[in-house]
């Protein structure tokens, strides 16, 4: 059972700040890191039962993503390395506002009850713990520790600083017994990558050794991480700007969010001397990533930015992969019936929807939107992609999937090109973090692909073309008055709104509009698509005012 006296001793160290209502969102709890001490004491508690639950490693992070640097934020990861089950967000989210300490020892053993947390558990339970680069991180961390040892048989692992997709990838690496450290993360990275660069059919420059990719660290943990993989990762050669040194703030004016939001260059970029290379921005924490490069206009600064988004890096994902599954597929008749489909959410680019389902014939679902809708939907297939438009997501392969490929022995597979298809998939399934998005393995698939098809930045982004759109903010009284319907696309409260944003959406062409309340801001976010910038623009406000 649980240890009241414990918890009670360990909890008053940590009181709840009066007056203030956590939620836990999008991604787990976030706000400014002064006040978090208490929220984060309190998801070490959290986790600890979840590991005691599960009887597996569990791990807990403290970052705040893309928010500004004072922000700080916790997510807890499952054994598999993706978010916290669903079924414990109520738990956590009524642990973490319970105000009477008495009170907390009974919600914990009221939840303990109802799930037979430890008739289902091993007797000890561990929780692996990392931040990232934030002032507030050290002291938060610290907090989490002191939650999760708060639970008797629990131990706490602190690793210390590491972007998001790595403390993932090690909660999954050490759930299923494979080396686990942050040099194992960096060579699965580096040996897939290799594995596809050696099958590359024909190099086109065979003379040039290396591909040049700069890279906007959004001043923080991607930055300073990314040198472990740079030395050790071929044929590739990264110029990292914006890595948190010579007073640069964390996401301000820089990073993926900021990119993709604001559609402009992160500082230090947009020179003419960077004119079409390939240009990446990670997010604050490194799970995210966009792409860009500039390119000569008529406007005043004779620069612009093109922006490819997770839409797009889904698009060329889908490709690359398709074209080897398409092999495995014709070859090998007992894997005929494998199946392949991509998640995005009501933010996909409309264009790159109708050129996944169109041109590649693919399966397309929508969820709402968060990493936790995305993910579990994906793990339904086979092989299953997902993309949020912001640039967050990965491929997934299914357990059975996977272990037909490493299992089936060379001469079964009819052709040498099915024998190759095979292993590429498998090279891919290292490249990637099955665990959670990662700006690292997708700036390196992404990467491999181009290399591989031989094709450049400019080439990728001719797939389609994407309808022009925007997006907005809206400060409103309470967001939470705001309910959707059919993964966020319609509003069902407060009445009368849907049909104020469809008369919107009537007054352009080819218009498609909606709104939900952030799950990380306190805003309610807009988007609108459509014929033309003016009236996506246009749209956006319209549909903005009706939101006030
Ligand atoms: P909210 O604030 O709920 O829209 C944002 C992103 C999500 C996701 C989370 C987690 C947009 C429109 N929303 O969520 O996609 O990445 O942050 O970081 O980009
Ligand atoms: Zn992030």
């Amino acid at each position: 059972g649980l240890d009241a006296s414990r918890l009670i001793k360990a909890a008053s160290g940590f009181p709840l700040p009066p007056g203030i209502h956590f939620s836990y969102g999008t991604a787990g709890f976030r706000a400014d890191g002064s006040i978090l001490d208490c929220v984060v004491f309190r998801a070490g508690i959290v986790a600890a039962l979840r590991s005691l639950n599960t009887g597996s490693t569990i791990g807990l992070m403290i970052t705040a993503s893309h928010n500004p640097i004072q922000d700080n934020g916790v997510k807890i990861a499952d054994p598999n390395g993706d978010m916290l089950s669903q079924e414990w967000e109520p738990f956590a989210e009524s642990l973490a506002n319970e105000s009477n300490l008495e009170n907390v020892v009974q919600v914990v053993e009221d939840f303990m009850q109802k799930n037979g947390v430890f008739k289902v558990s091993a007797s000890s339970g561990k929780v692996l713990l990392a931040r990232d680069t934030r002032p507030s991180g050290g002291r938060l961390l610290d907090a989490a520790k002191q939650g999760v040892e708060a639970i008797a048989g629990v131990s706490a692992e602190v690793i210390g600083v590491l972007t998001t997709p790595q403390l993932h990838w090690m909660v999954r690496a050490t759930n299923r017994g494979v080396g686990a450290s942050e040099h194992d993360y960096y060579s699965q990275i580096s040996s897939g990558f290799k594995c596809i660069v050696d099958m590359i059919p024909m190099r086109k420059n065979l003379a040039s050794p290396s591909e040049l990719v700069i890279v906007d660290g959004a001043n923080g943990v991607g930055a300073m991480k990314l040198s472990g993989l740079q030395a050790i990762i071929p044929n590739v050669q990264l110029n990292v700007r914006n890595c948190g040194s010579e007073g640069g703030i964390l996401n301000e004016l820089v990073g993926a969010d900021y990119v993709q939001k604001e559609r402009k260059f992160p500082q230090n970029f947009g020179h003419a001397s960077d004119l079409t290379k390939m240009c990446a921005s990670f997010d604050g924490d490194a799970d995210r990533i966009v792409f860009f490069y500039s390119q000569k206009s008529e406007d005043a600064e004779g620069i612009t930015l093109r922006l490819l988004d997770g839409d797009k890096i889904l698009t060329l994902l889908a490709i690359f992969i398709q074209k080897h599954l398409q092999e495995l597929r014709s070859e090998v008749h007992w894997l005929s019936s494998v199946n392949f489909g991509v998640v995005q959410t009501a933010y996909a680019n409309g264009a790159s929807t109708k050129f996944l389902k169109e041109n590649l014939g693919v399966e397309v679902v929508l969820t709402p939107t968060g990493v936790k809708h995305l993910h579990h939907k994906a793990a339904q297939y086979d092989i299953g992609i997902y993309f949020e438009a912001n640039g967050h997501g990965t491929v997934l392969f299914k357990e059975e999937f996977f272990a037909v490929l490493t299992k089936t022995a060379p001469s079964e597979f009819r052709t040498e090109a099915a024998y190759k298809a095979a292993r590429l998939l498998l090279a891919i399934s290292d490249v990637v973090n099955q665990a959670i998005g990662d700006a690292f393995s997708v700036l390196f698939l992404v990467e491999s692909a181009l290399q591989y098809m031989n094709w450049t930045i400019q080439d990728w982004d001719a797939i389609y073309k994407d309808l022009p759109s925007r997006q907005l903010k809206v400060k409103v009284q309470d967001r939470a008055v705001l309910r959707t319907t059919n993964s966020e696309t319609k509003v069902t409260h407060p009445q009368g709104l849907q049909s104020a944003i469809d008369m919107e959406v009537a007054k352009v062409t080819c218009g498609r509009a909606f709104v939900r309340p952030s799950g990380t801001e306190d805003v309610v976010r807009v988007y609108a698509e459509a014929a033309t910038q003016d009236e996506a623009d246009c749209l956006a406000r319209g549909v903005a005012i009706h939101v006030h």
